[in-house]
């Protein structure tokens, strides 16, 4: 992952690219720990619900533990899931006797909490010594003490969810290595679509990127790896801001463009948008299905709503979102 043009010795600590930026950090409590889902009020899922029209359901996890390998982060694997029991136990007579004499089948799963379709914590990410809400980031030492996957998984999330196609407003099935847009781009398309982003959206964007994982060669898909994605600006933070964005879902792993072109500065917005406004994070999400039954009836705004498994002190959690449109 690294960019040619771009000296590594030039590229600034995420404290200066930071600097003067805005932090939600406070607003509520010395305690919160699940950020910009405060905006999600009972009045935002009623306004969700009001965008209900046919009944058509879509979940949005990617498979996992898929033959083929999930889509993961550089370094991280994919799933692992375990055959512990199945009939070729009893067979053998290695199953246990039960009273009753029923059978069953027993399996095992490995996984990097972050290896599928998953919600980060707020703290996942950090730079100077503090996550999300200003907690010391030693709080993350064996486990998150603060600002975990949990409060999230506790609390859920439901809203009225917006579907940008980037990938369709720019004519391709998928965006290309590197390739970036920004809070205008998303504007721009929403209005190609006949839809505008409302303040307190849940907001989904596709890019193709993780569909095409399942059409590529994976070492053709991770060499030179560089998402496409949303790029860093003060202005796309400010939107993010004033939108009062409660939650960010994409077809990618990491959410935003892998490296900022400019600086070469690696996943600013995780800093930016998640560790100083606690914006949630969805990533890996399925999002071709739904993006072109959106296109076929042009409706798309809907219902979202999503839980990521409640782990404990966990970095982040599986999720199998649902929308309902
Ligand atoms: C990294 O941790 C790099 O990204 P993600 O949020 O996808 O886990």
């Amino acid at each position: 992952m690294c960019n040619a043009e771009i000296d590594p010795k030039t590229v600034p600590h995420m404290r200066e690219l930071m600097a003067g930026l805005p932090t939600n950090w406070g607003k509520w409590g010395p305690d919160d720990e699940i950020g910009c889902l405060n905006y999600l009020t009972q009045a935002e899922v009623l306004r969700g619900v009001a965008s209900i029209r046919s009944g058509k359901t879509f979940t949005l996890q990617v498979q996992m533990g898929n033959p083929k390998g999930d889509p993961v982060w550089p370094g991280r694997r994919g799933a692992q899931r375990i055959n512990l029991m199945d009939k070729g136990d009893f067979i053998c007579g290695n199953g246990p006797q039960t009273p009753g004499c029923h059978e069953f089948a027993d399996d095992l799963m490995i996984m990097y909490l972050q290896g599928s379709t998953q919600y980060d914590a707020l703290g996942h990410v950090w730079y100077d010594d503090h996550i999300y809400n200003g907690f010391d980031a030693k709080s993350t030492a064996g486990g998150m003490q603060k600002a975990s996957v949990l409060p999230i998984a506790e609390r859920g999330v439901v809203g009225r969810g917006i579907l940008i196609d980037m990938a369709r407003h720019r004519g391709k099935d998928v965006l290309d290595r590197g390739e970036t847009f920004n809070h205008h781009d998303l504007i721009d398309a929403a209005k190609a679509q006949g839809i505008e982003i409302e303040k307190r959206d849940i907001l989904l964007v596709r890019t193709g990127w993780i569909g095409s994982f399942y059409r590529r060669d994976p070492a053709e898909f991770y060499t030179d790896f560089v998402e496409p994605g949303l790029t860093f600006s003060r202005e796309l933070v400010d939107w993010f801001k004033e939108m009062e964005i409660p939650n960010l879902v994409t077809d990618t792993i990491a959410n935003e463009v892998t490296l900022e072109p400019e600086t070469g500065v690696m996943i600013p917005l995780h800093c930016a948008l998640m560790r100083n406004l606690g914006v949630a994070f969805t990533e890996i999400a399925a999002l071709d299905a739904l993006a072109a039954d959106c296109a076929q009836d042009a409706q798309w705004s809907f219902l979202y709503t999503a839980a990521p498994l409640k782990v404990v002190n966990g970095s982040g959690a599986p999720v199998n979102p649902l929308v309902i449109k």
